[in-house]
């Protein structure tokens, strides 16, 4: 696997980058289409292709380190584990982590590593076309459809934003969990004014974004392609948006299942993080790594 930007940069040593990429290739529950599991590699391919400076600063100053692949063939719990410590090296280097997926159940793991590491004091935003807060799905409680679930069950705060497809089932849980959530069909009316997130939702973010919230024209390249999806710049104000007064400690792209001969989706992936990488700079560094801080002003 190449490093993200290798085609422009030296690849950072782990300790003192800005930033590690984390590919996670795990693909286990598929539920439709197929391939989450060469979702990291296309990633990172098509990072070759990103222009260094992205319209506002040069995230990659801040140093880009790709770590090894996290293991996937455990069981369930071994695999979430190997998740974990990939972020908690990211996190005692002082970098944010970012995860490439793989399947959406990657981001419990790095959930977990980052609330354990924060004391709790991180909330998820999430950005999907699905709820993802079903208790099992095909038998299985660490299905990529039960993910947020399990995240609000261990007591970390959710918002969800660009959902359109969920359960009955979810909608409860939702309710009765107080989920906030502003859904696609609200947001085709336009991004509300004032606050997105709730006041008391804590400053910490960590992100989480299944690709399938991009509009399935945009996005096809995905195991559950949803119609009525988010558009590139609406996406982009939103995450704007949800940061003001927040900052980003860590987050995952995730559910790109590549396409042969679709390669603006592996391509549209590779921007968005570092879009978010980009996002991280301007909104104050993660881990307090001066590297991120240099990148914001060069
Ligand atoms: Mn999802």
């Amino acid at each position: 696997m190449v490093a993200f930007l290798q085609s422009e940069l030296t690849p950072a040593p782990a300790r003192g980058a800005g930033f590690h990429v984390i590919p996670v290739p795990l693909e286990r529950t598929v539920s439709y289409g197929g391939g989450a599991r060469r979702g990291p590699e296309a990633i990172l391919a098509a990072s070759q292709q990103l222009e260094l400076f992205d319209g506002t600063c040069t995230p990659a100053l801040g140093g880009i380190h790709t770590a090894a692949a996290v293991p996937v063939t455990g069981d369930d719990e071994a695999v979430q584990e190997a998740i974990a410590t990939a972020v908690a090296a990211a996190l005692d280097c002082g970098a944010v982590p970012v995860l490439l997926g793989g399947e959406h159940s990657v981001s419990y793991g790095a959930v977990a590593a980052v609330a354990r590491r924060r004391g709790g004091d991180v909330g998820v935003v999430q950005f999907d076309a699905h709820a993802d807060l079903r208790d099992t799905y095909g038998g299985s409680p660490w299905s990529h459809a039960c993910v947020m679930r399990r995240v609000v069950e261990a007591g970390v705060p959710l918002f969800q934003l660009g959902v359109r497809s969920l359960s009955a089932a979810e909608a409860e849980v939702r309710s009765r969990r107080r989920i906030g959530h502003l859904d696609a069909r609200l947001l085709a009316e336009g991004i509300p004014e004032g606050p997105l997130l709730p006041g008391d939702f804590p400053r910490n973010l960590y992100l989480t974004l299944d690709v399938d919230v991009l509009d399935c024209s945009l996005m096809p390249a995905t195991g559950t392609p949803e119609p009525g999806g988010l558009h590139w710049w609406m996406l982009l104000r939103l995450l704007e948006r949800v940061l003001q007064g927040r900052r980003i400690v860590g987050f995952d792209v995730v559910e790109l299942a590549p396409c042969e001969g679709l390669h603006h989706c592996d391509y549209t992936a590779a921007k968005l993080v570092y879009v978010l990488m980009a996002l991280c700079v301007r909104q104050g560094p993660a881990g307090g790594n001066p590297a991120v801080a240099q990148a914001r002003t060069a």
